[in-house]
């Protein structure tokens, strides 16, 4: 089994990806419902969620932990893969992909990349270590949506989110940046309302590379599920007795409409 956390339904679009990569596991989707939205604890409080849910996951004996939010990936994933003897896959911002594709497509005219994550993601040691670690000329600029967390874990896929997400881009010179990265897996079910209103501009998110390194190190470990019967989901909320299937099934179909 394959454990998959998010603080919400974010991890779900990554989840997705996994699944199409690799159609046969068992896995464990845990979204911290009752503690969404990280943006407004403090890491010490991230850190406890996140140990709630490795503790959940070692009890079921997964055999890899996926961290679908980028929040916990900035705050935990060190010391988790100081302690833990089982991979930790841990989704973070797409820049390096942004970064590839402007200097083979725009031709080397390099331009701006808009990283969209939430506060705490953003103001990471982690996060600025991948800004350093990229080409000097590359300008990377940070953009935090926190509420698009909230439209999301309440459904609300246009109207008031498209409203929000038009009034903050208008704050910026859009005609600058070259690519959008969606640094925060809440934000993939907005990728059409970003296309929509910055068709110009390239659209991309840390899922389709997470899910490649999953099935990498699995391959690698023999560890991946050959027989296809094996495959299932379970899901479950944080403080929550029942989950609420149905939910869960309507997201997983919204996120198919994306691709
Ligand atoms: N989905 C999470 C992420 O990728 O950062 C964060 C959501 C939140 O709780 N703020």
């Amino acid at each position: 089994m394959i454990g998959v956390f998010d603080s919400g339904i974010g991890g779900l679009t990554l989840l997705h990806e996994i699944i199409e990569q690799l159609p046969n596991e068992q896995y464990c989707y845990y979204a911290d419902t009752e503690n969404v939205p990280y943006s407004t604890k403090t890491e010490e409080q991230i850190k406890e969620f996140v140990e709630n849910a490795v503790n959940f996951f070692l009890q079921k004996n997964v055999k890899a932990i996926v961290l679908a939010c980028n929040t916990a990936t900035n705050v935990c994933v060190e010391d988790l893969r100081s302690r833990l003897n089982i991979p930790i896959i841990a989704i973070q911002p797409a820049v390096k992909v942004a970064v590839d594709y402007d200097s083979t497509k725009l031709n080397g005219a390099r331009k701006k990349i808009l990283v969209c994550a939430t506060p705490i993601t953003l103001r990471s040691d982690r996060f600025q270590r991948l800004v350093d670690s990229l080409n000097a000329d590359t300008i990377v600029e940070r953009m935090a949506l926190p509420e698009l967390v909230k439209f999301a874990e309440n459904e609300i896929f246009d109207g008031p989110s498209f409203n929000y997400i038009k009034e903050t881009l208008n704050q910026i010179e859009l005609r600058k940046f070259g690519s959008f990265v969606l640094g925060c897996t809440h934000f993939t079910y907005f990728e059409p309302i970003f296309k929509k209103l910055a068709p110009q501009l390239s659209i991309f998110d840390g899922n389709e590379g997470t899910a490649r390194h999953l099935k990498n190190i699995l391959e690698k470990m023999n560890l991946l599920e050959n027989s296809q019967s094996k495959f299932s989901i379970e899901y479950i909320e944080s403080g929550k007795p029942t989950v609420n299937i149905m939910r869960f099934n309507r997201y997983i179909d919204f996120i198919k409409t994306l691709y």
